[in-house]
C-alpha cells in the first residue's frame, strides 16, 4: 500500500509542468517527448566520450552528463577514453586519431582556436576542433539540436566565429547598482569575493559559452579607479579564474584619471613619462594576477568622464598610451567612440565622426574603436553609425544595448534580433554596394584582425536574470549574431523559444510571431518615423516629449524633435545640421530628399510640415496618430496571443509575462496619449473622432514623476 502511495505520488508529481522562474535559461534539458526522435538520439550517443585533461574538457563531460540525463531520462558515464561501443566521440583533433582522420587540414586551418566541426552519420557522431573550447562549443551545438528536436543522424557541420570579440559590457558599479540595469542588482558580489563564489559566477559562465560568448567587461563604463587597487585586482582574479575554463576573458574599465586617484600623480596627461609608466606597472600587476587578462574598456571625454582632451590631447594620445602598457602582454584597448560635448553646438549626431575620423590610421594595433550601433544613443530605430564605413585604418568594435533603456526596459517585451540586425545588413557604401556594417565589423572589408561585437548587458540578480523573462531572448541574440551574424532572427525566435519554453508546434509558431513583431510594435507607439529621444530625462523610463528645462540642450528632447507650428522633425540634410554628409553618398540617397526618404528614418533626417503626405496617404500628423494606435493596439494583440498559450508551458512563467503584458499595454498607451497631447499643442490638429480620445489631459502627463525608477 505504502509503495502504491509513493508510485502514485511521483507519477502525479511528473504529470505537473514542473514549475520554472527562468533561472535555466535555455538550459533547461527537458525530457524529449517525441518518441522516435528520442530513439534516434539514444542511438548516436551510446557511451559517449569526451576525450582531453583540461578543466575545459572536464566541463564539457559535465554539460554533457547533465544534459543528457535531462534530455533523455537515462543517466550516461562520460569517458574520457575511447572504448569499442563508443559511437560519440568528442575531442580536439590532437587527441585522437579517429578525429584527426575525419577533417582535412584545410579544414583544420579555416575554423581557428574557436571553430568546431561536428560529423555524424547512422550510429557515429564525432565532434572536434583545434582546441578543448572549440569542443565545448560543439557540444553546445549538439545539445541545442537535440534540446531543439532536430535530426542528428546526417551532420556536417562546421561553424566558425565571424567575430573573434563576442562580449558583454557590464554597466555595474562596485556599490553593486546596475547604470541602466532593470534586473536587479549586479551578480558581482564584490564585497563578498574573493573567498565567497557564488554559483552564479558558474552558471553565467556557462550560459555565454553555450552562445559562444568570450569576454566579459565586469565593470561600468562610467568607471571607478578603485576596480584598479589590489585588494579588487584580487577578487577580479577569482572570476577570471572562474571564467578562464569557458573561454571568457576578463576585461576591465579604465578611468582615465587613475593615476591621479590612485597613484597621487598630478596629471594623467598621456604624454607624460612618470603617467605612461604608472599604467604599465598598473598592467604589469594585473597580468601577473590574470595571465590571460582581455585588456581595458574606456569611456573617455564622455558625458563627464576624464579623458586625454583634459590635457588638450587626443583619442588616439590616450588609447595608445593605455594600448603601449596592456601590449607586452598582447591585451587590447577598447576605446568608445561615444563622445559627444555640451559645449560643443554641433549636432550631436556629428561629434564622434568629428573626433574620431581624423583620427584614421593613428592608433596602435591592438587597439579597436567601440560604436555604438547609432549615432545618438541606442534608440528603438536608428540608422547606423556613420563611423562605419569612415574609418578603414581602425578596427571597430560594434556596441548593441541588450539591456533595454530606451526600449521599455523591463517591462516591455521587445525581441531585439531584428534591431541588430537591421543594423548589421545596412550598407555603408564605403566600398561600393555591399559594403554592410556587418562587413565593417568582422574585418573583410579593410582587412582587420581585431573584430568584435559587445552588447550592454542585461543581467541582474533577479532569479531569472534579465527581469523581464523574455529579455532573455535577447542576450541570447547578442551571442548567436556575434558568433554569426548571417542567422536570421527567425530561427533565433525559434532555437530560444524551443530551448527556454517548449517544442510545442503550435507555440512556437504563434510565440515567435509575437517576438519578431515586437520591436516595430514598440517603434511604433514609442518613436515612430524617425522620432527620437523623446524619453522622459534622466531615467529614461516613459514619454518626456515637452522637457526643455535642462542645462546642456542635447539633453532635452525637443532638441530632438523639433516640432513647432510648421511641422516636427530634425532636419539633418546640408540645409540643415548637415549629419547626413558624414555617410557615403550612396547611403545618404536613401534619406536626403524627403520626398523619397525611407520614411523609418523621416523625422530623423527631415524637419516635415504637419500636412507634408506619406507614402500612405495621410499627413505627417495623421501618420503619427495612426502609428501611435496602431502600435498601442497591437500590444493589445501580443496579450491575445499569449493568452492563448497557458496549457502550453508553465503557470510561473505564463503569468510573469501575461502580467507585464498588461503594464505594456498601459504603458504603450501612456506613450500613444503623453506624445499626441503634446504634438497636438503643434500641429492645432484633431485625433480624428474614430480614435478612442486621451482620457487624460497632458497636464496630467507632465506631472507625473519616477523617482526611484531603476536604473537610473
Ligand atoms: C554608461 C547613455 C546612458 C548612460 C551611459 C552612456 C554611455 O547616455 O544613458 O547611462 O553611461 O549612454 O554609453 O556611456
Amino acid at each position: 500500500m505504502k509503495r502504491l502511495n509513493v508510485l502514485l505520488l511521483l507519477l502525479l508529481c511528473c504529470s505537473i509542468v514542473r514549475a520554472e522562474n527562468g533561472y535555466d535559461l535555455w538550459l533547461r534539458y527537458v525530457p524529449i517527448k517525441n518518441k522516435s526522435l528520442l530513439l534516434e538520439y539514444k542511438k548516436q550517443i551510446v557511451s559517449p566520450v569526451v576525450l582531453g585533461t583540461s578543466a575545459t574538457a572536464a566541463i564539457a563531460r559535465k554539460e554533457l552528463s547533465v544534459a543528457l540525463l535531462g534530455l533523455t531520462g537515462s543517466s550516461y558515464l562520460i569517458n574520457s577514453n575511447i572504448n569499442t561501443s563508443s559511437v560519440f566521440i568528442a575531442g580536439t583533433v590532437k587527441s585522437s586519431a579517429v578525429l584527426s582522420a575525419l577533417v582535412t587540414k584545410e579544414e583544420l586551418n579555416r575554423i581557428g582556436n574557436e571553430g568546431f566541426i561536428i560529423k555524424a552519420k547512422p550510429g557515429k557522431t564525432f565532434i572536434t576542433g583545434n582546441t578543448d573550447l572549440a569542443v565545448l562549443y560543439g557540444i553546445f551545438h549538439y545539445l541545442r539540436l537535440l534540446q531543439t528536436n532536430q535530426k542528428v543522424i546526417n551532420l556536417n557541420v562546421i561553424s566558425i566565429p565571424k567575430l573573434k570579440l563576442r562580449m558583454l559590457n557590464h554597466w555595474d558599479n562596485l556599490n553593486r547598482t546596475v547604470e541602466r540595469g532593470y534586473a536587479g542588482f549586479s551578480i558581482w558580489d564584490w564585497h563578498r569575493l574573493p573567498t565567497f563564489i557564488d554559483q552564479r559566477y558558474i552558471d553565467y559562465a556557462r550560459a555565454n559559452a553555450s552562445i559562444g560568448i568570450n569576454a566579459v567587461a565586469l565593470t561600468n563604463v562610467n568607471a571607478n579607479s578603485i576596480i584598479l587597487t589590489p585588494a579588487y585586482l584580487e577578487k577580479v582574479k577569482k572570476l577570471a579564474d572562474v571564467f578562464r575554463p569557458y573561454g571568457i576573458k576578463v576585461f576591465l574599465t579604465a578611468r582615465f584619471s587613475s593615476p591621479i586617484e590612485l597613484g597621487r600623480l598630478k596629471t594623467a596627461d598621456p604624454l607624460d613619462a612618470i603617467v605612461q609608466q604608472w599604467w604599465t606597472a598598473k598592467a604589469n600587476e594585473i597580468y601577473s594576477l590574470i595571465p590571460d587578462f582581455g585588456g581595458f574598456l574606456v569611456k573617455a571625454n564622455s558625458e563627464g568622464q576624464p579623458g586625454p582632451q583634459d590635457y588638450k590631447r587626443t583619442h588616439a594620445d590616450g588609447a595608445n598610451m593605455l594600448a603601449n602598457a596592456v601590449a607586452p602582454h598582447k591585451g587590447i584597448v577598447i576605446w568608445r567612440a561615444f563622445v559627444y560635448a555640451a559645449e560643443n553646438p554641433v549636432d550631436r549626431h556629428m561629434q564622434a565622426n568629428d573626433d574620431f575620423v581624423p583620427l584614421d590610421g593613428k592608433f596602435n594595433s591592438n587597439v579597436m574603436v567601440q560604436v555604438k550601433n547609432g549615432a545618438i544613443d541606442f534608440m528603438p530605430r536608428e540608422p547606423f553609425h556613420p563611423l562605419f564605413g569612415a574609418m578603414p585604418k581602425t578596427p571597430l568594435m560594434m556596441e548593441f544595448q541588450v539591456t533595454q533603456e530606451y526600449l521599455g526596459q523591463a517591462t516591455n517585451w521587445v525581441f531585439l534580433a531584428p534591431l541588430f540586425k537591421e543594423v548589421l545588413d545596412s550598407d555603408t557604401y564605403a566600398k561600393g554596394k555591399g559594403s554592410t556594417v556587418a562587413k565593417v565589423i568582422d574585418g573583410s572589408l579593410d582587412d582587420h584582425t581585431l573584430t568584435g561585437m559587445t552588447g550592454v548587458a542585461n543581467i541582474g540578480n533577479d532569479i531569472n536574470w534579465t527581469g523581464h523573462p523574455m529579455a532573455q531572448a535577447n542576450w541570447y541574440a547578442l551571442g548567436r549574431l556575434a558568433w554569426d551574424y548571417n542567422i536570421t532572427s527567425d530561427t533565433i525566435a525559434d532555437e530560444w523559444l524551443r530551448m527556454t519554453f517548449s517544442n510545442d508546434a503550435a507555440f512556437v509558431k504563434s510565440t515567435k510571431q509575437i517576438m519578431l513583431r515586437t520591436r516595430e510594435i514598440m517603434v511604433d507607439y514609442m518613436n515612430p518615423i524617425g522620432l527620437h529621444h523623446i524619453m522622459a530625462t534622466g531615467h529614461h523610463y516613459g514619454p518626456g516629449p515637452w522637457v526643455s528645462n535642462l542645462n546642456r540642450p542635447e539633453w532635452n528632447p525637443v532638441y530632438y524633435h523639433k516640432a513647432d507650428s510648421v511641422g516636427i522633425g530634425f532636419n539633418r540634410t546640408a540645409s540643415g545640421s548637415n549629419a547626413i554628409g558624414q555617410y557615403h553618398p550612396e547611403a545618404r540617397k536613401q534619406w536626403e530628399n524627403i520626398s523619397t526618404c525611407n520614411e523609418k528614418y523621416l523625422l530623423w533626417f527631415h524637419h516635415a510640415s504637419w500636412n507634408h503626405k506619406m507614402k500612405s496617404g495621410r499627413s505627417v500628423w495623421n501618420e503619427l496618430v495612426y502609428r501611435y494606435y496602431t502600435g498601442a493596439d497591437s500590444v493589445k494583440w501580443m496579450k491575445q496571443e499569449w493568452l492563448k498559450q497557458q496549457s502550453k508551458i508553465d503557470a510561473q512563467r505564463f503569468n510573469d509575462v501575461s502580467m507585464l503584458l498588461d503594464t505594456q499595454l498601459e504603458e504603450a498607451k501612456w506613450w500613444r496619449n503623453a506624445c499626441l497631447l503634446y504634438f497636438q499643442t503643434f500641429s492645432k490638429q484633431p485625433i480624428p473622432s474614430n480614435y478612442e480620445q486621451p482620457d487624460k489631459t497632458l497636464d496630467y502627463y507632465k506631472s507625473l514623476r519616477f523617482p526611484f525608477a531603476p536604473g537610473n
